[in-house]
């Protein structure tokens, strides 16, 4: 009867797996769960750590697909103060994680950006892979700080960035509208074991960035490997029944 129990458990997992296929997490930030003009703290998961409610609000002004976009203080909203948005997932650990959204800068001056980071537990002492724009360039950690590179960005153009982590490796790759940008990079925090969320930054005074088409997706061989151990499991299970 037990091992009923946990057969029948582990064939409702494969039952919801073209669910988490689909990915831990993804929007486009449209209606009717989000609505234009309004903050999005609170909203669909999202926490705003630092900052007002009127620096992460839903806009249709800076729109990658759909009609609306989240404005990370883009358009100008609300202050001038430091703003950190996380949104929790489901705890990953091994394999490999695809965490990719549109992104639009709107400040080219600003040393503290406005980014991305891949975090434990909300902390920032426990991070794998950041990267987004800083001091007019495209930015990423490399594992031991921040690289600024010498590729600048245009303020107003969409930007698709993608980190590809590995979490088998503790390496990540950045991806820059789909091109290799930079790779095999270190995970920032040996604390960091695990991704459970992302937090989107932008600093003091820095206009920071519409941000569209967010997804995070387990890559489709990580989840090969998921189905393959539990089907593994299953049958496992089904003999000794
Ligand atoms: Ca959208």
């Amino acid at each position: 009867m037990y091992r009923t129990i946990i057969l029948c458990g582990l064939l409702g997992c494969l039952m919801v797996l073209p669910a988490a296929a689909q990915g831990l997490f993804a929007t486009g930030f449209e209606p009717p769960t989000y609505n234009a003009g309004e903050s999005i703290s609170g909203v669909d998961g999202w926490a705003l750590l630092s900052g007002s409610a009127g620096q992460a609000v839903i806009q249709s002004t800076y729109v990658h697909s759909g009609t609306q976009a989240l404005g990370i203080q883009q358009p100008p909203t609300g202050g001038t103060s430091a703003v950190a948005l996380v949104h929790d997932f489901a705890t990953w650990s091994n394999g490999v994680l695809v965490v990719q959204f549109w992104a639009m800068p709107a400040d080219n001056t600003d040393a503290t950006g406005a980014w991305i980071a891949v975090e434990q537990d909300r902390s920032t002492s426990k991070r794998s892979a950041l990267f987004g724009f800083r001091s007019g360039v495209l930015a990423y950690n490399n594992g031991a700080g921040w690289v600024n590179s010498t590729t600048p960005y245009n303020l107003g153009e969409w930007y698709k960035l993608t980190g590809v982590l590995n979490y088998d490796t503790r390496k990540w790759d950045f991806y820059v509208n789909d091109v290799l940008f930079a790779s095999n990079l270190g995970f920032y925090h040996s604390a960091h074991t695990a991704a459970n969320n992302i937090r989107f930054y932008k600093g003091t005074n820095n206009v920071g960035m519409a941000v569209d088409d967010l997804q995070i997706i387990p890559e489709p061989s990580s989840l090969i490997v998921l189905l393959s151990g539990m089907l593994g499991a299953a049958g496992w299970l089904r003999r000794r029944v």
